[in-house]
């Protein structure tokens, strides 16, 4: 690895006053309205465009730079429908018994239950799997750092990424996600960490009407 240091500007900078603008319009008209949403349409994506949702995902700070991430990108209409079955198997299960009563209660205002048909609408799925370690060309194992912070702040990155170009995403987790691992052939090392299907929203798309924390709630200042 290189010990070199290159020189840093950032292409974007603001007079104060503007950043208060420009921090405004991020929040208003476009971070806040960024929701999960369940009802797909099939319109096709561009692969390139998700080709760079990945790079913009695999751009994120991580662990002593280990990117200890591999993104699984599925549009095949085969696995799409393996991936479905598989996880509507763990999710019936999930709702007949595995949930607690009171996580079930939680759930109710999203209208959830174990039918995931979006996996199957969604002209694709993205699947990104957490390296807990590395395996060298050499065959030797190499370790990674903060892997659960890392490959969190990259689906952060790839769900904004989603939003800005007007697309929508959810953040699905069919726990348990191992069937993942042996459907799409990953290694050992790899352990799904989310199922993000990522596309249009359908026509009549609804999302439940929750709000969220005010900022007193959610920040102090010292
Ligand atoms: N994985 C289930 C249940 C579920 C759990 C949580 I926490 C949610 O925020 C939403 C759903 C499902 O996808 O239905």
């Amino acid at each position: 690895m290189s010990e070199e240091f290159i020189p840093f500007k950032h292409p974007t900078t603001f007079e104060s006053d503007q950043a208060l603008i420009e921090a405004s319009k991020l929040l208003d008209t476009n971070m806040q309205s960024r929701r999960s949403v369940r009802k797909f349409s099939d319109r096709p994506i561009p692969e390139d465009v998700i080709q760079n949702l990945i790079r913009i995902a695999s751009s994120a700070p991580s662990g002593a730079h280990k990117q200890p991430w591999h993104f699984a990108v599925i549009s095949s209409v085969d696995i799409k429908q393996k991936i479905r079955e598989a996880a509507e198997k763990e999710e019936y299960t999930n709702y007949h018994g595995r949930m607690s009563e009171e996580w079930l209660d939680d759930l109710k205002q999203f209208g959830t239950d174990w039918h995931k048909d979006f996996l199957t609408i969604a002209p694709y799925l993205v699947v990104i799997f957490k390296k807990s370690y590395d395996i060298e060309s050499t065959g030797e194992k190499s370790k990674n750092y903060y892997v659960n912070e890392s490959v969190g702040i990259a689906c952060g990155f790839l769900l904004a990424a989603i939003h800005q170009l007007g697309l929508v995403s959810l953040t699905h987790t069919p726990s348990p996600m191992n069937f993942l691992t042996r459907l799409l052939d990953r290694p050992d090392n790899e352990k799904a960490y989310l199922l993000i299907p990522v596309g249009y929203p359908a026509e009549d798309a609804t999302v439940p009407n929750i709000k969220r924390k005010p900022l007193a709630q959610v920040m102090t200042k010292y």
